[in-house]
C-alpha cells in the first residue's frame, strides 16, 4: 500500500509555503493550490470508511459562494452530516505533510492511532458542482481513492445537498430507517411526493423566480419543478451553469444577502417572489419589490421564523407532545430572535458560524430548526419525534391533517443539511397553505437596519472569539473598542470574526437606524482596520 502510495503521491505534490487548514466548510482556497489536498482527502475518507465498517463516506467538491477560480472539498459522514469535528485536524495534518515520507508517516499514524484494519473495504462517493477545476481535481481524488483501494462512485455535478442525500440513502439501505432512493432520481421524487401530499388540496400553481447564480442548481430545480407543474410555477434566470466563468458573478444568494439588493438578470415585478441560490445551492434567500420599489429581503432569519411558527402551530393541532426550537448564529437579527423568544415562545440557542454547530445543536429538540441568516438551514425532525407521530392516536380530523402533514414535511425538509430546492419548497408550501402573500411573510416583524462588511487584513487568524463569535478574545483590546464604539448607537450591536471561506475578516454590524447602523459598520471596520 505505501508503495503505491508514494508512487500517486509523487503526482501530486504539495506546494510549499502554503498552510491549509480545514476551516467552516472544509478546504477552500484557490482552485490551482488544492491538487495534493483532494487527493489527499481521498486517503482520507479511505481511512474514515474503515474506521467506520466500511460505511459510504461522501466527498463534495465545491467551493459553494465563493468566485469561480476558488474550489474546495469536504467531507460528509454517513448519516450525511458534516465530517466529525475530531476528524477536521487529521484532515489537515494530511494536507500539510510536507513530502512524499511525511505524507506516509501521517497516514500510518492514523491507521495506528484508529487500529484501523486496511484489508476491510473502504467505500466513497462524490460529486462536483459545475466549475471549470472540478474535473481535474475529481482526477486527482480518484487517484486518492486508487492508492487507497477504496470502492468508489463518482456522481458527477450535482448540488452539494444531493451528496448529502446520497450519503444517507446508502447508508440506511435496507433499515428501518431507510433514508430514500440512493439516486438523483429518488431525490427528485422524495422531494415532489411529499410537496404534492402537502398541498393536495391546494389547485393553484405557486409561480416563482430563481436566480440559480448560474450554478448547478438551476437545471436540477427546474428539472424537479418539470414533476410539480401543476403546484409550480418556475422561472429559472442566471441559469448558465456551463459557463462557468459566470459562477455566483453579480447574483446568487450571497450577493443579495450581503449587498441587500437585487441581483442581475432580474427586472422585479412588484409583489412577486423571488429567490436566490448559491453556486452549490445549499443556501436560498427570498426577495420582492413593493409597489414603492422598495427592496425587501426574506433570509435565513425569515425561512426560520416562518417554519417555526408554521410547524410549532401543526405540533399544537397534532395534540403530540413535541418540543420545538431555533437555532441561529451572531448574524441573526436581533428583531427576529426576539419575535422567536417572545412572540412564538421558542427557545433560540446561538452557535458558532458553521453548519455542524447549528446541526449539532438542533438536534436536541425534538424539531429543531437552524438556519444562518444567508440562507443555509433546514429542520431537523429527531427519530423519536417521527416515532410519536407515526404512534398517535389522533381522534378528530384536523389532529389527523396536522400530524400527516408533520409527517411529510420531515420527507419534504432535507434531514441530511441546507438544501436550496428543499427549502424552496418547504417555504412555497407553508405560504400556499396559509395563503400568504411574500408582503405578509416579510411583516411578521421587521428587521433592524444591518450591514455586512468584509476588511482584508494581513493574517486573519489573528482574530479570535468567545461567546458563539459575539465577542474578540484576540487582537487584544479591540473588543473593548467595538464595545465603546456600538454604546453610541441605539439598538447598537456589532461583531467581528474572521471567515472560513475567504481571506478576510467579517465585520456585522445592526442599529436602531439605516443612518446609524452605516455609521457604526464604518467605524468598526476602521477599528479593525488599524489594528491589523
Ligand atoms: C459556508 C458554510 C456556512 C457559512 C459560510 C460563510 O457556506 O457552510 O456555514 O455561513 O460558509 O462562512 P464564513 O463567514 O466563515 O466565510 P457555503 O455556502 O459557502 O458553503
Amino acid at each position: 500500500m505505501s508503495n503505491s502510495l508514494t508512487e500517486y503521491s509523487l503526482k501530486h505534490a504539495r506546494p510549499s509555503n502554503i498552510v491549509y487548514g480545514y476551516g467552516t466548510a472544509g478546504f477552500r482556497m484557490k482552485a490551482t493550490l488544492l491538487d495534493s489536498v483532494v487527493f489527499r482527502v481521498g486517503l482520507l475518507a479511505g481511512l474514515r470508511s474503515r474506521f467506520l465498517d466500511g460505511k459510504t463516506i461522501g466527498i463534495m467538491i465545491t467551493a459553494s459562494h465563493n468566485p469561480p477560480e476558488d474550489n474546495g472539498v469536504k467531507l460528509v459522514d454517513p448519516m450525511g452530516e458534516m465530517l466529525e469535528a475530531s476528524w477536521e485536524s487529521h484532515a489537515t495534518s494530511l494536507a500539510n505533510a510536507e513530502t512524499e515520507a511525511d505524507l506516509i508517516l501521517v497516514y500510518e499514524g492514523l491507521v495506528a492511532k484508529f487500529s484501523i484494519d486496511l484489508s476491510r473495504p473502504a467505500r466513497v462517493v462524490f460529486a462536483k458542482d459545475s466549475r471549470e477545476s472540478g474535473p481535474a481535481l475529481v482526477a486527482a481524488l480518484v487517484d486518492g481513492l486508487k492508492a487507497v483501494n477504496a470502492e468508489f462512485h463518482d456522481c458527477g455535478m450535482l448540488t452539494t445537498p444531493q451528496l448529502h442525500y446520497n450519503v444517507r440513502c446508502l447508508n440506511t439501505q435496507g433499515t428501518e430507517r431507510s433514508y430514500g432512493v440512493p439516486t438523483e432520481a429518488g431525490y427528485f421524487n422524495k422531494l415532489t411526493s411529499a410537496y404534492k401530499t402537502i398541498l393536495s388540496s391546494v389547485t393553484q400553481p405557486y409561480s416563482i423566480t430563481i436566480d440559480a447564480a448560474n450554478g448547478i442548481g438551476g437545471p436540477k430545480v427546474a428539472e424537479l419543478a418539470k414533476e410539480l407543474s401543476n403546484l409550480l410555477a418556475v422561472t429559472v434566470v442566471n441559469n448558465n451553469y456551463d459557463k462557468p466563468e459566470l459562477l455566483n458573478h453579480a447574483c446568487g444568494a450571497d450577493y443579495v444577502k450581503t449587498g441587500q439588493k437585487l441581483p442581475s438578470g432580474v427586472t422585479p415585478e412588484p409583489s412577486k417572489l423571488y429567490a436566490s441560490f448559491d453556486g452549490d445551492a445549499d443556501r436560498i434567500v427570498f426577495y420582492f419589490q413593493d409597489e414603492t420599489t422598495k427592496f425587501h429581503l426574506l433570509d435565513g432569519d425569515k425561512i426560520a421564523t416562518l417554519a417555526a411558527m408554521y410547524l410549532g402551530d401543526l405540533i399544537k393541532q397534532a395534540e403530540v407532545d413535541l418540543n420545538l426550537g431555533v437555532v441561529q448564529t451572531a448574524y441573526a437579527n436581533g428583531s427576529s430572535t426576539d419575535y422567536i423568544q417572545k412572540n412564538l415562545n421558542l427557545p433560540v440557542l446561538c452557535t458558532p458560524t458553521g453548519v455542524k454547530h447549528l446541526h449539532h445543536a438542533a438536534l436536541q429538540f425534538d424539531i429543531g430548526v437552524y438556519f444562518e441568516a444567508n440562507g443555509h438551514g433546514t429542520v431537523l425532525f429527531g427519530e423519536n419525534c417521527i416515532d410519536a407521530l407515526k404512534a398517535a392516536d389522533a381522534t378528530s380530523p384536523g389532529q389527523l391533517t396536522a400530524i400527516a402533514t408533520l409527517l411529510a414535511f420531515s420527507e419534504l425538509i432535507n434531514q441530511t443539511v441546507g438544501d436550496a430546492i428543499s427549502d424552496l419548497l418547504m417555504v412555497l408550501a407553508i405560504l400556499s397553505l396559509k395563503n400568504w402573500t411574500c408582503a405578509e411573510w416579510a411583516h411578521i416583524y421587521t428587521d433592524l437596519p444591518n450591514r455586512l462588511a468584509k476588511v482584508i487584513v494581513n493574517d486573519r487568524r489573528i482574530f479570535t472569539t468567545t461567546d458563539a463569535e459575539r465577542k474578540l478574545v484576540t487582537p487584544e483590546g479591540l473588543q473593548g473598542k467595538i464595545d465603546e464604539m456600538v454604546m453610541k448607537y441605539s439598538n447598537g450591536r456589532s461583531f467581528v470574526r474572521a471567515s472560513g471561506t475567504e481571506d478576510a475578516v467579517r465585520v456585522y454590524a445592526e442599529c436602531g437606524t439605516v443612518g446609524e447602523v452605516d455609521d457604526l459598520v464604518k467605524n468598526v471596520v476602521e477599528i479593525v482596520k488599524n489594528s491589523s
